[in-house]
């Protein structure tokens, strides 16, 4: 894998030169969020205004609903694929590495690798990146930072509504800046100066929760088991749908700890949710200690990260909701008044 963390403009330069028909098609992942529309309109900007190319922008399954929104409001009648269309002498792929997470249209840059150039900000870097032209996968907070800088270094003029969209991916990715860091917000400062709203960008950013969802919640709510341990308090409920939406509403109320058990006649899906604080002060994440737990003792699978886990299996719900709530406690006991 070449590493170059500066330089892919030229290395998109290198397979245009030696292209006839100088065919880009800009990809990114399915159901593309905020930060994978913003980096694909701005890859689009700059094989337009620096190669003179009009790259085909291909979105596997669609936009996201957020993205959607975003779109409509910012860009008229942006037009765009989902699939490609014959061959192209340049794959530009952005905000993903994985040919998985592109679908089948995944396979076919893969079979392209050595005319794709990867940029994307996921850690570790996926299959894409084996083979292909150009790989420049960076930590950044979003992979809009990567174009954006981009962008700028290259003295193009962004309009307000690519700038506003640009904005948003930014947001997005970094949950509304509660990740952060100098160049995030130097980029985002810029993006403001050019004239972007920013409380109408929040404002569209903001998703609207259906009925059946807001039902889900307050029932998680008026049904729900407290437990408290210590200074924690864990929350167990259980609603038939959106169980994952109940339990972060759960943390919102007060919850360090929300498990919400889903799911109909003996299937079950549980949601797992916790602070950071929560996080930070045990060590217990609920993805590396608490669900394989349950996975011993239950018919299922699961898995997740520090503060949000899942898990489908077989059961009975509230018997699933006990059985948690005694899991959690005692792994909590454990930890916080044993050292253990
Ligand atoms: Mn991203």
């Amino acid at each position: 894998m070449k590493k170059d963390n500066v330089d892919f403009l030229a290395a998109i330069g290198k397979i245009l030169a030696n292209a006839y028909f100088r065919r880009v098609a800009v990809v990114t992942h399915i159901n593309a969020d905020p930060d994978a529309l913003a980096s694909a309109l701005l890859a689009k900007l700059l094989v337009d205004r620096l190669y003179g190319a009009d790259a085909d922008l291909i979105f596997p399954e669609g936009l996201s609903s957020v993205s959607k929104r975003l779109a409509e409001r910012f860009l008229s009648g942006m037009e765009f694929l989902e699939n490609f269309v014959g061959n192209y002498d340049l794959y530009l792929v952005v905000d993903s590495s994985s040919s998985s997470a592109l679908r089948e249209v995944g396979e076919k840059v893969l079979s392209y690798a050595s005319r794709a150039v990867i940029i994307d900000h996921h850690f570790p870097p996926g299959d894409l990146v084996q083979g292909a032209a150009y790989v420049c996968v960076r930590r950044e907070l979003a992979c809009t930072n990567i174009l954006l800088e981009a962008v700028f270094k290259a003295g193009i003029d962004l309009d307000r509504g690519l700038a506003s969209i640009s904005l948003a991916g930014i947001l997005y990715d970094t949950g509304r800046f509660q990740r952060a860091d100098p160049k995030t917000f130097m980029l985002s400062s810029k993006l403001l100066e050019i004239g972007v709203d920013y409380e109408e960008v929040v404002g569209l950013l903001q998703e609207p929760m259906s009925l059946s969802e807001r039902v889900a919640r307050l029932k998680a709510a008026s049904r729900c088991l407290i437990i408290r341990v210590g200074d924690y308090i864990i929350c167990g409920s259980h609603v038939s749908s959106h169980e994952a939406s109940a339990a972060r509403g759960l943390l919102s109320l007060g919850a360090d700890v929300a498990v919400v058990v889903g799911g109909k006649r003996g299937e079950i899906r549980v949601s797992f949710r916790s602070t950071q604080e929560f996080y930070r002060n045990t060590g217990i994440s609920l993805g590396r200690d608490i669900v394989p737990l349950l996975s011993d003792i239950m018919e299922g699978s699961g898995g997740g990260h520090a503060t949000a886990a899942g898990f489908n299996g077989v059961g009975d719900v509230q018997k699933t909701l006990q059985l948690i709530l005694r899991l959690l406690s005692s792994e909590i006991y454990r930890r916080v008044f044993r050292h253990g």
